[in-house]
């Protein structure tokens, strides 16, 4: 059995979350709940970062950075398994994942009050919003059928991931094709069943 340091709110935790179901390799890892806040040894001893997720695996230590955890379980799933990390989908995956780490920024902004800095945080926005109209032409060629890609779930954990914390405002705005990919995809048990919560 493996373990998962991560917790329900994590947006890259949940990538590993719903990649585990996709694969059906839940009953694997056992996910233990790690407040970064709170800097526990566990966590640190783990990471040094202090950052989730970490899965700590029998050989390979400690592995830390969701995509770099995506690619051992896809590694471990072999070559028949149901999610595809292909280029397209590890490109998709880095978008999603870049555009999450300038949301995150803007939300810590807002938790831990800091001031100043607008130029910087307006550059975050940004980012985020040029990856949402990225997402947005690309969309037409995602598929609605099947089990999502990587890169796929990570659109959907993204988008999610905004409407829960809301750091740009609505991400839907001008953006209908975007929007009926992720209508769609995020009925799965696995979206629904790791659902955004505090
Ligand atoms: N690139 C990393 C990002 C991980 C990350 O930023 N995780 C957040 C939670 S979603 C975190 O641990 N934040 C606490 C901190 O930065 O101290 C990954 O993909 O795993």
């Amino acid at each position: 059995m493996m373990t998962l340091y991560s917790v329900r709110i994590s947006p890259f935790g949940r990538k590993i979350k719903v990649l585990l179901k996709e694969l059906g390799m839940e009953d694997q890892v056992e996910v233990v709940a790690a407040n970064t806040l709170e800097d526990p040894d566990f966590l640190l001893a783990a990471n040094p970062l202090g950052k989730i997720p970490v899965l700590k695996t029998p050989d390979h230590g400690d592995i830390t950075n969701s995509a770099h955890i995506a690619r051992y379980l896809l590694e471990k799933a072999g070559s028949g398994a149901a999610v595809s990390g292909d280029w397209d989908a590890l490109k998709l995956e880095a978008l999603c994942d870049g555009a999450l780490e300038s949301a995150l920024l803007l939300v810590y902004r807002k938790r831990f009050e800091l001031g100043g800095g607008d130029v910087y945080f307006q550059r975050q926005a940004d980012k985020v919003n040029r990856a949402l109209d990225r997402l947005e032409t690309m969309a037409p060629d995602f598929r609605t059928d099947g089990v999502p890609s990587l890169g796929e779930i990570q659109i959907i954990v993204f988008v999610e991931y905004l409407a829960f914390r809301g750091p740009v405002g609505d991400w839907r705005q001008g953006r209908p094709n975007l929007s009926a990919f992720v209508d769609a995809v995020s009925q799965r048990p696995s979206f629904q069943a790791t659902q955004p919560a505090d």
